[in-house]
């Protein structure tokens, strides 16, 4: 039985949580989740890697009674423990501890206290006053607790971009490998990247539809098939996921390509444009009158309103159909434009490779260059280091320089924005870096005035260059921070910084409307992934979907420029 990393990690993260709410080892109960992101940032699915008789104990922080676990589940769908401490514990309480500012303790205490098993029991307390009452809890934490629910409810029901990124690869790779299956690809708003997904839309060509539907519904991870025809079927995946598959023919598989992959918005302001021109365009083809006279490919579907081809990414609405009429489209970024990752971790502070694995997978990704960014002393949750130990890696990277003339290792460190506004070192220290990333950690909601004039105070030191992930959300689960964007975009152009868009599938920070923003005023957006660890160079890939959709160019990327070039543009004194 096939199951996704992401999968067999959220249950793991589940016997961590459940372990957590009942106060038991924390030793145990961090082993379980180290053993959760190992699993979820295997690049190989760890189904495949027991069925090949592989040694999961070889995986890091992975135990003889962690990979039996893992066995377990993989053979038989179920963890046992897990089992177990379902039936003692109350279901909604794991899913409290998912809401920001409720953590393990202070769900046991809301139950102990209140009896709060649920989501309703939780915003019934909390918008009674009932929580501030609660001895350890306060008017403050209860608001807080107001604000996380809004956020889940809000989000919950869409899945990150990665995660469907796997599911899909997945599906497509089954229903190509069917004979009868000439074309199968993935639309709608995961076509477009976006950072989000609702759910899954497969288009098919193929000469036997019956029996592509029949797979379809049939693969092991659907739990719900929904409905099933000869040209259109809809399951719902155990994840909860939704998945719908189309059989088009192939004379309208650019037509249908077009009307699936969306947005909606974007279809409507096509087909309007057709309608002016006498024509009318549906998910069949372009018809004039009762004749077909395009729809074979997006190109021609395109072409047959007088525009040029307009990449899905762009498809939103958002002008892009404006700028394809006058000639003015963006040549949007790929992946093979980047030239290095500005923004990286080694075993120094909270990495999981060690310099030297890290500049070697730099190198076998053909990067010119990149930093390490450790994060400085005050995040202590990431072993943030000292002045001392920073000075010895910056003369480890002197070595690493002249070991390998291929490559440039720039000296850098993320360093945190105090309270206050100043940095988490010394300038004396600073000055010795080639550039900084400097980012929130602590603090985070302060008001927008106070928020916005910490980070411009902070920009005022010459020794700011980028501004990392800038509104520290998590995609569903943390909001941004109150700040006034706008306003950073611009004193950062003024003053010679610049903002990251962080690439972790989780942050996507910048999002799609700021990369646009910052483009539009001007100013260059680095793209870096936080890696940390080497596997984690990969989200590259996240960060340029984002960028895409943000209609970013080569020119408004930081790392798209040649090393000297780079050290010029970040050098501020
Ligand atoms: P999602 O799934 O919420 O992330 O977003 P989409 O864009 O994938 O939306 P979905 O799955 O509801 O539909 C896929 C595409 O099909 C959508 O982008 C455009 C097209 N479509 C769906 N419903 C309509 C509709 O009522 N009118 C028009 N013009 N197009 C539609
Ligand atoms: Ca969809
Ligand atoms: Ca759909
Ligand atoms: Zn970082």
């Amino acid at each position: 039985m096939p199951f996704y990393n992401q999968e067999i990690a959220a249950a793991f993260q589940k016997l961590a949580d459940l372990l957590e709410i009942q106060g038991t080892n924390q030793f145990r109960v961090r082993a379980y989740r180290n053993a959760a992101r190992t699993i979820e940032s295997q690049p190989k699915s760890v189904t495949d890697m027991i069925n090949e008789g592989e040694d999961l104990q070889e995986l890091p922080g992975i135990g003889h009674d962690l990979a039996a676990k893992i066995r377990e589940y993989v053979d038989t769908g179920r963890i046992r423990r897990l089992d177990e401490l379902e039936r003692e514990i109350p279901e909604g309480l794991s899913i409290l501890m998912k809401i920001e500012g409720l953590g393990p303790k202070k769900v046991k205490a809301l139950h102990d206290s209140l009896g709060i098993s649920s989501r309703q029991d939780l915003e019934a307390a909390a918008r009674n006053g009932e929580i501030a009452r609660v001895r350890g809890f306060g008017p403050k934490t209860e608001r807080k607790i107001l604000r996380g629910l809004s956020t889940v409810a809000a989000h919950s029901a869409r899945i990150k971009f990665i995660t469907a990124h796997e599911i899909a690869r997945s599906y497509l790779e089954r229903l190509t490998a069917l004979e009868v299956v000439r074309r199968a690809v993935v639309a709608g708003s995961y076509r477009r990247k976006k950072e989000t997904v609702g759910d899954l839309d497969i288009l098919v060509i193929c000469e036997e539809p019956g029996l592509v539907m029949d797979r379809f519904t049939g693969f092991e991870e659907v739990s719900t098939v929904v409905s099933r025809g000869m040209t259109r079927s809809t399951v719902i995946l155990r994840s909860g996921l939704q998945v719908d598959v189309r059989v088009v023919p192939e004379e309208s598989y650019g037509a249908a390509l077009h009307y699936f992959t969306g947005s909606k918005e974007h279809g409507v302001a096509v087909r309007k444009i057709a309608q002016r021109n006498g024509l009318k365009i549906n998910e069949y083809g372009v018809f004039r009158g009762d004749k077909r006279i395009a729809g074979r490919t997006e190109k021609e579907v395109y072409h047959s309103v007088g525009l040029p081809y307009i990449e899905p990414e762009l498809r939103e609405n958002r002008g892009e159909i404006e700028a394809a009429r006058h000639g003015e489209l963006p040549r949007l970024i790929t992946l093979e434009d980047i030239r290095g990752d500005l923004h990286t971790h080694t075993t120094l502070s909270d990495g999981k490779n060690t310099l030297e694995e890290m500049v070697e997978a730099a190198r076998s990704r053909d990067y010119e260059y990149l930093a390490v960014t450790n994060h400085s002393p005050q995040v202590t949750v990431a072993r943030g280091i000292g002045s001392r130990v920073l000075m010895e890696q910056l003369r480890e990277i002197d070595r690493m320089n002249e070991r390998y003339p291929d490559i440039t290792i720039l000296k850098s460190a993320e360093v945190d924005i105090l309270k206050d506004g100043s940095l988490d070192y010394p300038d004396e220290i600073l000055r010795h870096l080639d550039f900084t990333v400097c980012s929130i950690h602590y603090h985070q909601h302060l008001s927008r005035e106070k928020q916005t004039e910490r980070v411009l105070k902070a920009m005022e030191n010459p020794y700011f260059s980028i501004f990392g992930h800038p509104t520290g959300r998590l995609i569903n689960e943390r909001e941004p921070y109150e700040i006034d964007l706008e306003r950073v975009i611009e004193a950062a152009r003024e003053k010679g910084c610049f903002l990251e868009l962080n690439a972790h599938p989780d942050r996507l920070d910048l999002d799609d409307i700021y990369c646009k923003a910052a483009r539009d005023a001007g100013l260059m957006v680095a793209i870096s992934t936080d890696a940390h660890s080497t596997f984690n160079l990969g989200y590259m890939e996240m960060g340029i979907n984002q960028a895409r959709r943000g209609w970013l160019e080569p020119g408004n990327v930081l790392n798209c420029l040649g090393v000297e070039d780079l050290k010029n543009r970040l050098r501020r004194v």
